[in-house]
């Protein structure tokens, strides 16, 4: 440790630090952050047996989608929190790329109940969701949910990033062409908030290199490998 150039009291402290084995630097940062020198941790793994969330973000490479054909494929996913249904308690968006995107509801004592199904979202759950954010877009006292699509996809139904209105009552409807916000630019996280300060809030979207990009649409990845297939078949 470099102790050159310090005061004779930082010496001294640096130079009795460095004669503290690990565990001593560890009660000794412990007891700075918990006087109380109480035994407690600050992050506790809480099983999801007891939390009852279920969510796995599966990726499957294949011989269409892999790394290769598709360089994001391991920079997806998203979580949100929020209080959507206005009950006090943090509910949670949690967005999938080879799996499906889930909602679930805090039921209170880190407990939550999966509603994907009955929330409405699943007739616009699919494609690969990168960052989720919740936003009261309409402000109607409810929070929406907005959701990055980006992916090795080709059909525009696939990167239409989704704005899903919160109805209320624990549904939501998809409106973001309503709201002129179904950027198909292969969308990775979105930030709202006020910037012509005319009390509306505005979107910053970031979106990945359009490197899946030809002629305005994405490559159809499917359609270059069978052509690289049948060009290996006639050698
Ligand atoms: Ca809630
Ligand atoms: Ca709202
Ligand atoms: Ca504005």
């Amino acid at each position: 440790m470099l102790i050159a150039c310090k005061s004779e009291t930082e010496k001294k402290e640096i130079s009795s630090i460095n004669t503290l084995k690990a565990k001593d630097l560890k009660r000794a940062i412990s007891t700075k952050i918990n006087p109380n020198n109480t035994n407690e941790t600050y992050l506790n793994l809480v099983d999801n047996k007891k939390t009852g969330i279920d969510f796995v973000n599966t990726i499957k490479e294949t011989e269409f989608k892999n790394h290769k054909s598709y360089p994001q494929i391991y920079n997806g996913g998203g979580v949100a929190l929020g209080d959507l249904n206005n009950d006090g308690l943090p509910d949670i968006y949690l967005a999938g790329n080879g799996s499906k995107d889930k909602i679930y509801f805090n039921t209170g004592d880190l407990k939550f109940r999966d509603v994907t199904e009955e929330s409405g979202i699943l007739k616009e759950n699919y494609g690969w969701s990168f960052g989720v954010n919740m936003v009261d877009i309409n402000a109607d006292g409810f929070l929406d949910i907005y959701v990055c699509k980006a992916g090795p996809y080709s059909e525009e139904k696939y990167l239409r990033n989704r704005l899903f209105i919160n109805n209320g009552d624990g549904t939501f409807k998809e409106e973001a062409g309503k709201y002129g916000l179904n950027s198909t630019d292969f969308s990775v996280q979105s930030a709202f908030f006020d910037y012509d300060l005319d009390g509306d809030l505005d979107l910053y979207l970031a979106n990945h290199p359009p490197t899946e990009k030809r002629n305005g649409k994405a490559k159809n990845l499917k359609k270059l490998a069978q052509k690289v297939l049948k060009a290996f078949q006639q050698l």
